[in-house]
């Protein structure tokens, strides 16, 4: 910045001016990127503070750094169908940043994926992985592939094209994938195979989410969700609430959900709820997690079905109606910017108390100073569903020490992960200004130690 001397008296106008100027000269070199300008825009907010009392970041240009990410590969995935039909898709792999370990983020199968949507998941991934505590970097990648009404056979062909491509580019030391919205433990395995197939044999550690008979770690699966809960329940308790007897809703019937709604309701919640991309189901009962594992991690089928198995279930067409159902806690568990503005009041209107993000970036920038304005307890993404990578990097060294951990070592581990993310949140809110702000506490807490990394090796 020119003029870093002339306003070193004022520390604050100093710091609003730098995250000024950075967020106006991001905005012109990625033009139209919506949701990756979405999320810096929230930690360059958030981020404030932290420029006012330490000025030396702003001079080794901490945030244009930091939001340039260190290189991004796309590529070309031509598969065959099985009429024999040649289809092309798009590959990408963004890796974001190493200053803290090999790159590390999941694979998303979606055909919305584009460069914005990569992006802001490998930004997002820098703090989230920062804040675990454990030696990871940050990436993403995936394709605009929909696995929706794809033949098994179909799915794998593809999964070997776009690791025949990707193979290039990573490595147990280098970047480690795991799965994200239509990769799980399956696509994973596919995506292991042709690695090794590549490589000339097996390879340990080059992805996690693994299926634990072949490498995988126990606990992986359940990790995202349960992580979730555990930083949710911290939340609460500090607020003198509970899951116990509350009623909760949780969108999305995908990984991340079930294993919410798992432990949501093993905590004493009622789970009244969920959702997928077509519709939600509501069930004054309560929902049956093992008919939605059922349904979706064994049967490959629509939510819409649930019904067929428990007649006190309604089905609504359109997904996001399910914010107009009254809740204590709503756990938004499916996508990016599922709840809006108009969602968000919906939830206000109805008095929840409490938000905490599974999905990425799941609310709009709208709809979380809504919350934020009312008072409602928030959990942001980045802090709240660091449990899945957290395991992640577990898997990473087990796999590195030949060995195994039961699950219950495994979801200690997580627990204890949790909870001091949920202390360093909360204790970065406090000592920058905004005491149980935790969206602000867990980007800066998040954002202090990647950015001390990359100020100790060197300006590059
Ligand atoms: P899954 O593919 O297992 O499940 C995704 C769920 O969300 C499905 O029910 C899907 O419905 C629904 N969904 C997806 N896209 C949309 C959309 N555009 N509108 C409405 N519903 C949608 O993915 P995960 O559970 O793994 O991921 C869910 C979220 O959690 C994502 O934001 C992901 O980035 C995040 N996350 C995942 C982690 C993990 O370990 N897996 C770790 C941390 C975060 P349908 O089947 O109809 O498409
Ligand atoms: O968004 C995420 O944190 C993930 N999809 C999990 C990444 C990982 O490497 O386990």
């Amino acid at each position: 910045m020119s003029n870093l001397n002339e306003t070193y008296e004022d520390p604050k106008k100093l710091a609003n001016d730098y995250v000024h100027e950075v967020y106006s000269l991001i905005k012109k070199r990625n033009p139209g990127e919506v949701e990756f300008l979405q999320a810096t825009r929230e930690i360059f907010d958030s981020l404030r503070p932290v420029f006012s009392k330490n000025p030396h970041y702003i001079r080794d240009g901490i945030l244009e750094r930091i939001t340039e990410p260190d290189r991004i590969i796309t590529f070309r995935v031509a598969w065959e169908d099985d009429q024999g039909k040649v289809h092309v898709n798009r590959g990408y792999r963004v890796q974001f940043n190493s200053d803290l370990g090999p790159y590390k983020g999941g694979i998303r199968f979606h055909p919305s994926v584009n460069t914005s949507i990569m992006k802001f998941l490998a930004f997002e991934q820098i703090f989230k992985n920062s804040l675990t505590g454990q030696p990871i970097g940050a990436g993403k990648g995936g394709s605009d592939f929909d696995p929706k009404n794809k033949s098994e056979r179909e799915i794998m062909r593809f999964v070997q094209s776009f690791m025949t491509e990707l193979s290039k580019y990573i490595g147990p030391d280098l970047d480690v994938p795991a799965g994200d919205i239509g990769v799980g433990r399956r696509e994973v395995e596919y995506m292991s195979g042709q690695y090794n197939r590549l490589h000339g044999g097996h390879k340990a550690g080059v992805f996690t989410g693994k299926d634990p008979n072949y490498g995988g770690s126990l606990g992986r699966k359940e990790a995202t969700g349960y992580g979730t809960i555990y930083f949710a329940e911290e939340m609460l308790r500090v607020n003198d609430l509970s899951f116990k007897g509350s009623r909760v809703i949780v969108s999305g019937s995908g990984n991340v959900s079930i294993y919410a709604m798992e432990k949501a309701i093993e905590l004493g919640a009622k789970v009244v709820a969920c959702s997928d991309s077509s519709g939600y189901i509501y069930d004054e009962n309560g929902i049956n997690v093992e008919t939605v594992k059922l349904l979706k991690e064994e049967g490959n089928k629509r939510i819409k079905e649930y019904k067929k198995f428990h007649s006190s279930a309604k089905y609504f067409d359109e997904c996001t109606g399910i914010w107009s159902i009254n809740c204590d806690i709503a756990l938004p568990c499916a996508t990016q910017n599922e709840i809006d503005e108009a969602a968000a009041h919906k939830l206000v209107n109805n008095n929840v108390k409490a938000i905490a993000e599974g999905a990425n970036m799941p609310c709009t920038k709208e709809a979380i100073d809504l919350f934020v304005e009312n008072g409602i307890l928030f959990a942001p993404a980045k802090a709240a569903n660091a449990g899945g990578v957290a395991v992640s990097a577990m898997e990473m060294s087990q796999n590195s020490m030949r060995l195994n951990w039961t699950f219950d070592e495994v979801d200690e581990k997580l627990k204890q992960v949790m909870h001091e993310i949920f202390q360093s949140c909360l204790s970065a809110s406090k000592e920058y200004g905004h005491p149980g702000n935790l969206i602000v506490g867990a980007n800066i807490a998040g954002f202090l130690k990647v950015a001390d990394a990359m100020i100790a090796h060197g300006i590059r």
